[in-house]
């Protein structure tokens, strides 16, 4: 079963860049643009009214099928019975990933946040279920940003679904989505909009967008192929009509277990090997 199944657009929430909108309603107009996940962080409410709020956000989410995540706290995100939690690289000293993953357990999602490739390396050898890195574009929550230059770097090293994170806009969106982006999270770009809806509508929009029209040439069995849109492992074996149950893949000269093919995206230059074997027996 995937976890999530949709990391396109993640929309952030934390009402100090609001203009004027609370949590819910700004959730609830971003549902209605196609938001596929929303965080809640908040770093400075009270306890009691965060986990209200996180209560709500989670009934919300839920009733939409919308993914939802609680930043900083494993505790808080098993309360409001969240789909997972995000951890920043200060957060694990408090909650290592082991004590998280002890706390909300093996069906919900952990999230990490990396800002260098080598923070990026470590967290593909964790338990947990996707990344984000940035801050990509200069932001109001870090006094430094990466640039967009490492996003190709960055899509490479990554073995988990990667979202990229920090001052992304519709003006610097193509950028990032040349360079390879597929998976957008977005606070002020979205939730300091006069129209939420339309601009969650305008971010998806754009980057299903570039989804679609991903043209990417891998090497099958040694042979090039050109695969058209962007498809993770999974969705390469069902588009060959193989039967995942009887496909052993090799990506990249490892053999990737099948639990995690969907977690796999492919990309330009990537080798395969397909070894189907018949029914029978
Ligand atoms: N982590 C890295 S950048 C960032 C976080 C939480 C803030 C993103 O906010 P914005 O407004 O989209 O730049
Ligand atoms: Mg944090």
């Amino acid at each position: 079963m995937l976890k999530v199944k949709d990391y396109s657009l993640y929309l952030v929430i934390s009402e100090e860049y609001a203009l004027g909108k609370d949590a819910v309603e700004i959730a609830e107009l971003a549902i209605a643009g196609g938001v596929d996940i929303i965080q809640l962080r908040e770093k400075n409410k009270h306890r009691d009214k965060l986990i209200k709020l996180a209560v709500e956000l989670s009934r919300i989410c839920k009733a939409n099928s919308v993914t939802f995540i609680v930043n900083d706290d494993p505790l808080l995100a098993k309360e409001a019975d969240a789909d997972g939690v995000h951890l920043g690289q200060e957060d694990v000293k408090k909650y290592s990933i082991s004590a998280t993953r002890e706390i909300i357990g093996k069906n919900k999602v952990i999230g990490v946040s990396t800002h260098s490739l080598v923070e990026l390396e470590k967290a593909n050898s964790e338990d947990v279920d996707y990344i984000a890195y940035g801050p990509i574009y200069p932001t109001k929550t870090k006094d430094y940003f990466l640039g967009a230059g490492d996003i190709k770097a960055a899509l490479s090293v990554a073995k988990k679904p990667l979202v990229f994170i920090g001052g992304i806009n519709l003006t610097n969106l193509d950028e990032i989505l040349a360079e390879g982006a597929r998976n957008i999270a977005v606070i002020r770009g979205i939730i300091q909009a006069a129209d939420i809806s339309a601009m969650a509508r305008n971010f998806k929009h754009r980057i299903m967008q570039a989804k679609k029209e991903t043209k990417m040439i891998i090497k099958i069995n040694g042979k090039d192929q050109v695969i058209e849109g962007s498809l993770n492992l999974l969705e390469l074996v069902i588009s060959k009509k193989l039967a995942p149950e009887s496909v052993v893949l090799e990506h990249n000269l490892s053999i990737v277990p099948k639990e995690e093919w969907e977690n796999v995206s492919l990309r330009e230059n990537d080798s395969l090997e397909i070894v189907s074997f018949m029914g029978g027996g």
